[in-house]
């Protein structure tokens, strides 16, 4: 199989997503440094982000359908659920990581100092994904879902970040559980050994 070249820098949480998937999946993959801003990265994405991707003569940017296109790569695409709710609870779940937990737990936390980070906006995420969370051991059921995929990074970040971490899980027992299972898959695993061996 061609490899497939993922760009950006391994602490960008929307790379980790990508990452994963391609452990998840089994795909040969592997990390392209970016020149940040530069004319080469804006080639690969006109909006200077990351990830990127290439694969043989096919160039992507957007996580979402980067995510989507990995799944599709793999037999069976096993990472979007088939069952219409799931499926739809999975895109949900997926949209609200993209436009309100990224902001909340990952673009807030870029503050020179984390302690005058407002909360709310965070503790909103993660009230409306602990109504969402099923009991399984993934976000929309027994299997994991790209879902689990975009979330996992943000909330570690998150988690990592600020000031009394985990303690902003109380009170959500299904993000909690979910979160505890989710960092024992060897996928996420494997992504972290690969961020911190960068
Ligand atoms: N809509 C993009 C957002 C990607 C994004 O915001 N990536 C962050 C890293 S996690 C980034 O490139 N930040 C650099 C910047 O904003 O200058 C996607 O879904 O891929």
């Amino acid at each position: 199989m061609t490899t497939i070249h993922l760009y950006g820098f391994a602490g960008s949480t929307y790379v980790r997503s990508a990452m994963i998937a391609c452990e998840q999946l089994g795909l040969d993959w592997d990390l392209k440094p970016l020149e940040f801003g530069q004319a080469s990265h804006l080639a690969l994405h006109p909006f200077g982000k990351m990830p990127a991707l290439q694969h043989g003569s096919v160039d992507l940017y957007e996580t979402a359908a980067i995510l989507s296109y990995l799944n599709d790569l793999a037999e069976g695409a096993p990472l979007i659920p088939t069952e219409p709710l799931a499926r739809a609870r999975m895109w949900q779940l997926i949209s609200i990581c993209i436009d309100y937990a990224y902001p909340a737990l990952v673009k807030a936390t870029f503050a020179d100092d984390t302690s005058q980070i407002d909360t709310e906006p965070a503790d909103r995420c993660l009230a409306a994904i602990e109504t969402l969370v099923k009991s399984g051991a993934c976000l929309t059921g027994d299997r994991l879902s790209l879902a689990d995929l975009v979330f996992e990074p943000m909330l570690t970040h998150y988690l990592k970040t600020i000031p009394g971490g985990e303690k902003h899980l109380e009170g959500r027992p299904g993000v909690t559980r979910w979160y505890r299972d989710v960092q024992k898959q060897p996928a996420v695993i494997a992504a972290y050994r690969e961020s911190q061996s960068e």
